[in-house]
């Protein structure tokens, strides 16, 4: 057999496509450390976004002029490439939203209201970001289900051992999880959750808010019923995002938001909804947006997932080495070999804001907060972390030169 070699990413040269890094900021290149709360843009990404609206823009689903058949294709091509992208059946499985938290929130109104009620339990886990959390607590409350969480470890993975527990207390209709955790980089074992999912006549619902921009994602793989992931984190533009979703399901579901271009035929007494996945997409889309996440998946498809997942790894095992040398300073998360590339901790004494305050005049950008993971800090026992997160444009001197502003950040604060 053949051994398929993955071909190595060239973090230098992908970085010679993103325009952000040409300039100084505050005097300094920038070292951008942030990926997880959004990616920078390469150039073939924003000139399919500038061609498309120079060239043929146009609303969809409604003119029959030239323009606007061609804004059509161009939308349902892109619809296309997302479909490859995670390996879906069919476009009709495929809805375009604003982002994750709206492909969730419309998995857990339109599927949940009409499908819980007393004695359903919902579960979701601890690692969850609010975005997978809070829609299934609202729907819970409101539907009179339990909703109930995966406990997660001091290291930041789940108990999975709780499992067996928490279904035998009620009728299990929802499994929610993150593929990856923000906060930490946890890689969590989903197969096994949707497996359980499954055995326990529940649905699979995943956040792939961090997965899919790093390493391939395959719905008909993963078996999943729902999964939701966003342009802006995967080098596409904001204000568009996927929502994943098996056809039977999509099919039985009613609307989440209605109006203009969702339906099919509207009078006084009924209304009836337009065929998948359009059902889903009411009033105007994202479509300058939808086309160029199509670039963006190109772009990403062309470096390969594969190749960015290794780079990833390479960076995150560095960093763990170089902050590990650091004293008095915490490491959170999972070993490296459950790990991508999101590398969270906290300086003794000293609070994230300031740590992150201190590193941006170094032009080294992190993140500093609980990231969305309230539930989860608390679990720790801390208020917030730093996080550096990677790319496939991130390099090595980036982790040296956090490394250092930290060291800086120690000597200021002495
Ligand atoms: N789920 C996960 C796992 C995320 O990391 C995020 C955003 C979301 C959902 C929500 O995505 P959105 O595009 O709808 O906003 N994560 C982060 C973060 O880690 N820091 O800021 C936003």
């Amino acid at each position: 057999m053949a051994v398929e070699q993955t071909k190595k990413l060239d973090a230098r040269r992908v970085r010679a496509d993103f325009p952000i890094f040409e300039q100084l900021v505050g005097g300094k290149p920038l070292a951008f450390l942030d990926s997880a709360v959004s990616a920078h843009k390469p150039r073939q990404m924003l000139e399919a976004l500038k061609d498309f609206y120079e060239h043929s823009y146009g609303n969809v689903g409604r003119g029959v002029y030239t323009l606007a058949e061609r804004a059509n294709e161009a939308y349902e091509q892109a619809r296309e490439q997302a479909r490859e992208f995670v390996n879906a059946r069919s476009p009709r499985e495929i809805v375009f939203t604003r982002n994750t938290t709206e492909g969730l929130n419309l998995v857990a109104y339109a599927w949940g209201l009409d499908n819980l009620g007393p004695g359903d339990i919902v579960l979701a886990s601890e690692l969850e970001h609010h975005s997978n959390f809070v829609p299934w607590q609202e729907v819970a409350r409101r539907t009179g289900a339990e909703f109930k969480v995966i406990p997660v470890s001091g290291e930041g993975e789940l108990e999975l051992d709780a499992l067996e527990g928490l279904a035998s207390e009620g009728r299990l209709k929802i499994v929610a999880v993150t593929a990856i955790s923000n906060s930490l980089g946890t890689i969590v074992p989903v197969e096994r959750l949707i497996r359980f999912a499954h055995e326990q006549g529940a649905l699979a619902v995943i956040d792939a808010a961090q997965a899919a921009p790093h390493r391939k994602v395959d719905v008909q793989a993963l078996d999943c019923d729902f999964l939701a992931f966003s342009g802006h984190k995967m080098c596409g533009p904001s204000g568009v995002g996927v929502l994943y979703g098996r056809s039977e399901l999509f099919e039985r579901m009613s609307p989440f938001m209605t109006g203009g271009g969702m339906i099919r035929r509207v009078s006084v007494e009924k209304t009836t909804w337009a065929e998948l996945p359009h059902k889903f997409e009411a009033g105007t889309p994202p479509v300058a947006e939808a086309v160029a996440l199509g670039a963006a998946i190109d772009y990403l498809e062309g470096i390969g997932l594969d190749a960015i997942a290794a780079h990833e790894h390479e960076l995150t095992a560095y960093a763990l080495e170089r902050l590990g040398e650091l004293s008095g300073l915490t490491l959170y998360g999972p070993p490296l070999e459950r790990r991508a590339g999101i590398v969270s901790f906290n300086l003794e004494g000293i609070h994230p804001h300031d740590v992150a305050q201190i590193l941006d005049a170094d032009g080294v950008c992190v993140r500093a907060g609980h990231h969305c993971n309230q539930p989860l800090m608390r679990k720790l026992g801390i208020a917030a972390t730093s996080r550096a997160s990677f790319y496939l444009y991130s390099l090595p001197e980036e982790v040296d030169r956090l490394v250092a502003g930290l060291e800086r950040t120690q000597k200021v604060f002495a």
